[in-house]
């Protein structure tokens, strides 16, 4: 912990930084591995492997229910990660910060708590076709449950949004706007700002999956002046099945809670039963609490290195692979947005996608092959999977070299 900890926002410096994930110093297929699916799950410093470490050897006990002082502990910890998750997002209150098992959930809760008791017939939800899955299947589960109609705004060959399109699309019948921040097939940064604008021009709240977001800069909602953020903490270097959904302190209020249990409940008897403030009242049942305290552990993580000196980072490697990987006969680039978070995306002629992932896992080169559960996109393009290549703050030139090499034995290996 203490080796980030005490670095200040010197000048970027990756071999430290590398030097601080135990997991790249392993070998996959005879080769140092080099690994670029961070967009699927990011690797874990030091840092957040003994904050949970020490969690569960000192603290652990369950959180809002005992006197004794391990129950105390594990509530100071676990509230204590609420906090530093408020001041990394810049929410105005803990109130306004939900525990959730990540994107995928945060997500449902606002569809099942929010959307389902105000829609009917004739309401619409306004997504576009960079969605992710997440925030795609749950808004047809509302349409299915409600009446209303999902609106879809459509894109471009680079992968933008056509934001006159979308635009027109958001009329008096739409009820909620939903998109993500970045696309996690192309790395398209959408322009959030103004669709959160336009929207609330009109009166209609706007949720954001900042799942890609996050990790490249972090996120702040009161400068979005966003209605729901979500995010996943297992993409920013923090454990699996924790996440966050940030409201607005107004909407989370009118909202019902959306499963019943331990921790959501301040009253229950036969007669009924009196729910719990914010934010507990959408958490019910115990929670991922080490998580929680590995989520916090992340961020304090990404905040030492400095957001945006990992920003700066990426960006540099992802101009660098980009140029490279077009200089390979046959590859073609999907997404090029002017704007993209640390992804690239891309085919080779005449070699499946699949194909392309195992040859280069063969030579340590770890990407993410397939639909990236955002099949519309895959649609747009007329093509079934892309290789996907995404870079964090632990990559390096090195990596790119790695992977520019591997892609070339690819070819020959299918010429
Ligand atoms: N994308 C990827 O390889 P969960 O699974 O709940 O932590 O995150 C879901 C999710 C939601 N929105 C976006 C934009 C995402 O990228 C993801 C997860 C991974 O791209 C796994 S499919």
């Amino acid at each position: 912990m203490a080796t980030a900890l005490a670095r200040t926002h010197e000048a970027y410096d990756v071999a430290r930084v590398r030097g601080d994930f135990p997991i790249l110093a392993r070998h996959v297929n005879g080769h140092p591995l080099v690994y670029l699916d961070s967009a699927a799950s990011s690797q874990r410093p030091r840092a957040v492997i003994e904050a949970v470490d020490h969690y569960e050897t000192h603290c652990h006990a369950n959180v809002h229910r005992g006197v004794h002082a391990l129950s105390q502990a594990a509530t100071d910890a676990f509230e204590g990660a609420r906090e530093r998750v408020r001041r990394f997002l810049n929410a105005r209150s803990v109130k306004e910060i939900i525990f959730t098992r990540g994107t995928t959930e945060a997500i449902n809760l606002v569809a099942n708590a929010w959307a389902r008791p105000r829609l009917g017939p004739g309401d619409e939800i306004l997504i576009t076709w960079l969605e992710h899955h997440a925030n795609i299947v749950p808004w047809q589960m509302v349409c299915a449950a409600t009446g209303a109609t999902l609106k879809v705004a459509p894109i471009d060959e680079r992968g933008e949004l056509r934001f006159e399109a979308w635009e027109a699309l958001l009329s008096p019948r739409t009820r909620l706007v939903a998109v993500g921040h970045v696309s996690n097939a192309l790395g398209t940064v959408l322009p959030v700002a103004r669709i959160v604008k336009a929207a609330h021009a009109r009166g209609v709240p706007v949720l954001l999956d900042g799942a890609q977001a996050v990790p490249h800069g972090g996120a702040d909602v009161q400068a979005l002046d966003c209605d729901f953020y979500a995010f996943s903490a297992h993409k920013l270097y923090g454990p699996t099945g924790i996440g966050v959904l940030y409201g607005r302190e107004a909407l989370l209020r009118e909202m019902p809670p959306w499963q019943g249990g331990g921790d959501m409940i301040l009253s229950v008897s036969f007669e009924g039963t009196t729910y719990n403030d914010l934010p507990w009242k959408f958490e019910a049942g115990t929670p991922n609490i080490s998580g929680a305290v590995g989520l916090g552990a992340a961020i304090d993580y990404l905040e030492t290195l400095g957001p945006g000196a990992v920003h700066a980072h990426e960006q540099r490697l992802l101009a660098k692979a980009t140029a490279a990987a077009l200089g390979i006969p046959g590859l073609r680039v999907i997404g090029t947005a002017t704007d993209k978070a640390a992804v690239l995306s891309f085919t080779v002629e005449g070699i499946h996608p699949h194909d392309l992932g195992t040859i280069l896992d063969h030579e340590g080169v770890a990407i993410r092959t397939g639909h990236h559960c955002a099949m519309p996109v895959m649609d747009f393009f007329g093509i079934p999977a892309t290789a996907r290549a995404s870079f964090a703050c632990y990559n390096d030139d090195a990596d790119i070299e790695r992977l520019i090499r591997a892609l070339h034995t690819a070819r020959e290996v299918f010429s």
